[in-house]
């Protein structure tokens, strides 16, 4: 879309896995269109940098360079849980230090600044050898990003509850700027789980580098929490809520959002407020029992629903599910929906979500309660945001699909009453501040502008 003369090179280092390579070529394509004099190359995968590439929108002052993706010839996968993000970590710095000399001789210009994916610790060494400022940028919300910012605090206070007979049930005091969250709704690998992983380490170490980063943006908004926000501002530098990017991105977004399972057009005769849509993100999903659970709550209740999953989980529906809900025209089942747009349809009633970040910004976004079932990473953070600070929406009774703790979320939440619309009355207010957020003048867009003119040199 640009084409100023070439002042400054500005490199961007993706993490190749989930949602994660996209939210950040978002944010390069809000930096380029906003410093048309700028050059972005941007490091990722050839296969992450294939897909995203692929669609209509060309900015000429970005340009895709491939790393390794750290899989070598002929390599076997042994099936190991995140096997292919343990085998590109352990090559990432070298090689990402490798494409940036490449870039630098290509583009003509010496790297300026580094956006990164906060992930990708590593790079603030980069920065620091190269003594350029580095901006390590958060993907997800504030108190997924404080739980590994504070870590070595966490763990300290955490030392004694650990011996507790219910240690994960322990609600406590941990994080400044949050009164109080349950132990086992940390991010695993924070107090639980194997905190030794290479994934584990990483964020642990991304933890310890964030001060020494010129700025940490995230895609987020700061009245959502305000309090972790302060506590945040006051131990990093320009740390910046600039989302939610669901509402400040429309044009720079990919646009590949087309509707190719009709899902919108099936919504279109049905009552307001009435349907589930479910989905789990880019990656992940719940295990097979409680795909099977969780249809059969849809059934038993009557519940009209829109679900994106990918077809090779639909074995595990029940026997004639298809076909049932097919011929009775109560329910869809999609490999991809639009979501945004499906969300934002008045028919849709709750949003039953693995609670990751993009989908958590897009039903608030519309003010569409949640039903959370919590899978990975900082999805069960986010679930307890969602139920108890926030009050939008419940956790999944358990932490897990079954029939009977499906049943009584969706009729919770759907029943248009009590709960139901004290969570619709919240998550109407938050809605409010997020396009408020995103207006023009309000404080993301305030807040990118401080951004820009850190990654231009403006403010050196
Ligand atoms: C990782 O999250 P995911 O990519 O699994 O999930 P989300 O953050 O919710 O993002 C999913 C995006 O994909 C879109 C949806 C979101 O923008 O609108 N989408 C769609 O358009 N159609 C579909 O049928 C299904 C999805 C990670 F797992 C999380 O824990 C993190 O919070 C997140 C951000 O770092 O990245």
């Amino acid at each position: 879309i640009n084409h100023g003369v070439r002042e400054k090179h500005v490199a961007v280092f993706a993490f190749p896995f989930a949602s994660h390579p996209s939210l950040l070529l978002t944010l390069a394509r809000k930096l380029a269109s906003a410093a048309p004099n700028v050059v972005f190359s941007f490091f990722n995968t050839e296969t992450s940098n294939k897909a995203l590439f692929s669609d209509q929108l060309v900015y000429e002052n970005i340009l895709p360079y491939n790393v390794w993706d750290g899989i070598p010839k002929d390599y076997v996968f042994q099936g190991k849980p995140v096997e292919e993000i343990n085998l590109f970590l352990a090559e990432a710095e070298e090689e990402f230090r490798r494409v940036l000399k490449v870039a630098e001789v290509d583009i003509g210009l010496k790297v300026s600044c580094l956006v990164v994916d906060a992930f990708l610790w590593f790079s603030g060494d980069v920065a620091d050898e190269m003594n350029i400022p580095w901006v390590a940028f958060w993907t997800a919300g504030a108190s997924s990003l404080s739980a590994h910012f504070y870590t070595d605090l966490i763990r300290e206070k955490t030392a004694e509850l650990k011996g507790s007979v219910r240690p994960e049930d322990e609600i406590a005091d941990l994080i400044p700027g949050l009164s109080k969250v349950r132990l086992g709704d940390l991010p695993s690998g924070v107090v639980f789980g194997n905190i030794e992983s290479p994934f584990s380490t990483m964020l642990h170490k991304m933890g310890r580098a964030l001060p020494r980063a010129t700025a940490v943006p995230l895609n987020s908004f700061q009245d959502l929490d305000p309090d972790l926000t302060k506590s945040l501002s006051s131990k990093l530098k320009n740390f910046l809520n600039i989302g939610p990017f669901n509402l400040m991105s429309k044009q720079t977004q990919s646009l590949k959002s087309d509707d190719e399972f009709s899902c919108i057009s099936w919504l279109e005769n049905k009552k307001p407020r009435s349907i589930a849509y479910i989905s789990f993100g880019t990656t992940f999903k719940p295990p097979p029992h409680e795909i099977l659970e969780l249809a059969e709550a849809l059934e038993e209740t009557k519940t009209p629903f829109l679900w994106s999953i990918s077809k090779d989980s639909e074995k595990h529906f029940p026997q004639g599910f298809l076909e049932r809900i097919s011929a009775n025209g109560t329910g869809k089942v999609v490999p991809w929906a639009p979501q945004v747009q499906v969300l934002e349809h008045f028919a849709i009633g709750v949003f039953v979500t693995h609670g990751g970040w993009s989908s958590v910004l897009e039903s608030i976004g519309v003010g569409v309660p949640m039903i959370c079932r919590p899978l990975v990473g900082d999805q069960q953070i986010n679930t307890w945001m969602i139920e108890s600070v926030w009050e939008i929406g419940v956790r999944i009774e358990g932490g897990t699909f079954t029939k009977h703790g499906t049943r009584c979320a969706l009729e919770q939440v759907l029943s248009g009453d009590g709960l139901s619309e004290r969570l619709k009355e919240k998550i109407e207010t938050l809605k409010n501040l997020a396009h408020k957020a995103a207006e023009p003048n309000g404080s993301s867009n305030q807040n990118f502008k401080t951004l820009v003119d850190v990654v231009t040199g403006a403010t050196l």
